[in-house]
């Protein structure tokens, strides 16, 4: 986790151990070994996982793959449908049933509402990598191949009141969020991303996120630009939808 401001002078005096590594003139590197408080690592554990999960960790090799309007209809989207990777955790943060404490707004409208929560890999100690995902209500949109004109009522109510929940709970101004959408997300059913500016989050990589913004004003150019336009994805080597975009000869 990031270091706060005030722990900064006790990582370099109390309890660290310092070896030295090289010096030269006023330069000189150290392998540091900081006190048990101080290195916290945030930890998060998926139990039991399943055969995805563990693919999803492993270091592996990355593929880009250009997928068309097309490719969606007769590759990627009969993958997802026969796949039964489990969305369990969001029902249960849509009905109240896990992480309800930890809703920070909502707006319970069924079809253009949504709750925003703290993503689960920010501790909220620190603003220096605030993380948060508003999940819509609605059910079954996919991901940002789904959108049409028909969602814009949603996708502004997200940017516009997610933006001013944060302000008033987090201090932290519209102008300094990223809040994006991931292409391909990992579990689909829509949500969308707000994360620090400052914070290189993981996955806000050019061939992932989608800036909501741009989502929106995309729509409001072409209500079907999304089932139209090319989209660029990275995927792991042994991903079984990297396979099929190779037996169609796509990859
Ligand atoms: O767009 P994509 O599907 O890749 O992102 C899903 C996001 O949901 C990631 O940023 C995850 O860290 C976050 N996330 C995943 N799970 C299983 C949970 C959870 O159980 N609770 C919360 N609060 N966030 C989660």
């Amino acid at each position: 986790t990031p270091f706060q401001e005030e722990s900064i002078s006790d990582l370099l005096k109390k309890h660290t151990r310092l070896k030295l590594q090289m010096s030269n003139d006023i330069y000189s590197t150290y392998h540091l070994y900081p006190p048990p408080q101080l290195s916290e690592i945030k930890t998060t554990v998926v139990y039991p996982a399943t055969e995805k999960h563990l693919q999803k960790y492993l270091r592996q090799e990355v593929y880009l793959i250009r997928e068309t309007g097309e490719d969606y209809k007769n590759i990627t989207l009969p993958f997802i449908q026969s796949q039964s990777f489990s969305i369990q955790w969001v029902y249960n943060i849509l009905e109240k049933t896990a992480e309800a404490d930890r809703i920070i707004h909502e707006n319970p409208d069924s079809s253009n509402g949504f709750v925003l929560i703290p993503d689960f890999k920010w501790n909220q100690k620190q603003l220096d990598d605030l993380y948060l995902i508003a999940i819509c209500h609605r059910r079954g949109i996919k991901s940002l191949r789904d959108l049409t004109a028909e969602h814009l009522p949603l996708l502004r109510n997200i940017l516009q009141e997610g933006k001013e929940a944060i302000l008033k709970r987090f201090g932290v101004a519209g102008s300094q969020l990223r809040i994006y959408l991931h292409y391909q997300p990992s579990y689909f059913h829509l949500h969308v991303h707000f994360t620090a500016l400052s914070y290189d989050a993981p996955g806000c990589s050019v061939e992932r996120a989608h800036l909501l913004s741009d989502v929106i004003d995309n729509l409001e150019l072409d209500p079907q630009y999304y089932q139209k336009r090319t989209l660029t994805f990275a995927l792991r080597a042994d991903e079984a939808l990297l396979k099929k975009f190779q037996e169609a000869g796509k990859a």
